[in-house]
């Protein structure tokens, strides 16, 4: 390689030059101990006397010529191109760690409650069928019972609306978490003990309601289960959520797929009583619905109800969320604001 060729090699690879590390790289490749440059000088003790003046002079101003190079680009870059470098110095970027929902605190705690009293878990589909949502839960096709829940149908592909009428294709968003007390009869004999959460949608929303929200039901089948039984379990299981002095109430209630039923409210957090609001001047909340398996649900799932008799409860989470932590209105919940969400 010539001088010439030399010389214009080093600039075409210096014009690639992205960053420091890489100039440093070139840098020694040619003017380095075992560079090109360098090697050149070395053999210059091989050539002839006369010659050796004039190879030292070209090869030593290539040499500069370089230096120079190098030393302008190595300042464009140093004023240009800072992505190349890393500062292990610097403090990283915090990243703020993410937390738990407030409605999944509150859910897992109730879940281990349960587990705590020996219920086992179960689980079911939120698309569910009209069988198990409904009529199969004592809930007939076009009785009025169905109008308490206002549900959201699921439109069959290539239907031009969700049907209303055949109870056999009828898809719905589960309304409750009751279908699972069904489903799980079914595969399984009694004695039975278990708890079902999970999400269920309803066309519903205000201050105390939400389109989707979380239910816990709770199933216990054997023999000789009465009133008495679901009574202790609830008490209990409130005791344990809201301390032992809240004032909770059992009140009479109608679901047609438990007989007798009840509805259970707490003490309004909010007033401590005495009407508001949030509890709409009755000084109670209800949080969830009870009873004593109806038999006519208990023969459609093939338990004998000679033998067996069983309760089943149906708990609204946001709600047992809402008294827990204050909040006067449910929406809150799932408006995805972070100021509210990072409290908890
Ligand atoms: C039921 O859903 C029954 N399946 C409960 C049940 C189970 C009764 C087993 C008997 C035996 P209800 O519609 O009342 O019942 O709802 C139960 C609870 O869910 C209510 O007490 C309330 O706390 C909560 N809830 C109901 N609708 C909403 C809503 N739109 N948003 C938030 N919570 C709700």
């Amino acid at each position: 390689m010539d001088y010439l060729e030399l010389r214009n090699s080093f600039l075409s690879e210096l014009h690639g030059v992205l960053n420091t590390v890489e100039l440093q790289a070139l840098r020694s490749k040619y003017t380095g101990k075992k560079g090109v440059v360098t090697q050149k000088l070395k053999a210059m003790a091989a050539a002839p006397k006369e010659e050796r003046a004039a190879l030292g002079k070209a090869v030593n101003e290539i040499k500069d010529f370089i230096e120079t190079q190098v030393k302008e680009k190595e300042t464009a870059l140093s004023k240009k191109d800072t992505r190349s470098y890393v500062d292990l110095t610097l403090p990283g970027a915090y990243i703020k760690p993410g937390g738990r929902h407030p409605v999944k605190i509150i859910l897992n705690e109730i879940i281990d409650i349960f587990v705590s009293m020996g219920f086992a878990v179960e689980d079911g589909p939120e698309v569910e069928t009209d069988y198990y949502n409904f009529e199969a839960l004592n809930i007939p096709q076009n009785h009025p019972a169905r109008d308490m829940q206002d549900t959201f149908y699921i439109k069959p592909q290539g239907a031009e609306s969700p049907s209303h009428s055949n109870v056999e294709s009828n898809i719905v968003l589960r309304t409750h978490t009751s279908p699972v007390q069904i489903r799980v009869m079914e595969k399984r004999k009694p004695p039975l003990m278990f708890i079902a959460p999970g999400k269920v949608y309803r066309c519903d929303s205000d201050i105390s309601h939400t389109p989707i929200f979380h239910q816990v039901e709770g199933l216990m089948v054997d023999e000789g289960i009465t009133f008495a039984n679901l009574k202790a379990v609830l008490e209990a299981f409130l005791h344990i959520v809201f301390g032992p002095d809240v004032p909770v109430r059992f009140r009479p209630s109608f679901f047609p797929f438990t007989e007798p039923s009840a509805e259970v409210d707490l003490c309004c957090f909010a007033c401590k009583g005495s009407g508001c609001r949030v509890c709409k001047n009755s000084g109670w909340i209800e949080i969830l619905g009870a009873g004593m398996v109806d038999p006519r649900v208990l023969n459609m799932a093939g338990i004998d109800t000679e033998v067996y008799s069983g309760f089943a409860f149906g708990l609204g989470i946001e709600r047992i969320a809402s008294l827990r932590y204050g909040i006067d209105d449910i929406r809150l919940f799932y408006e995805g604001d972070l100021r509210f969400l990072r409290q908890f």
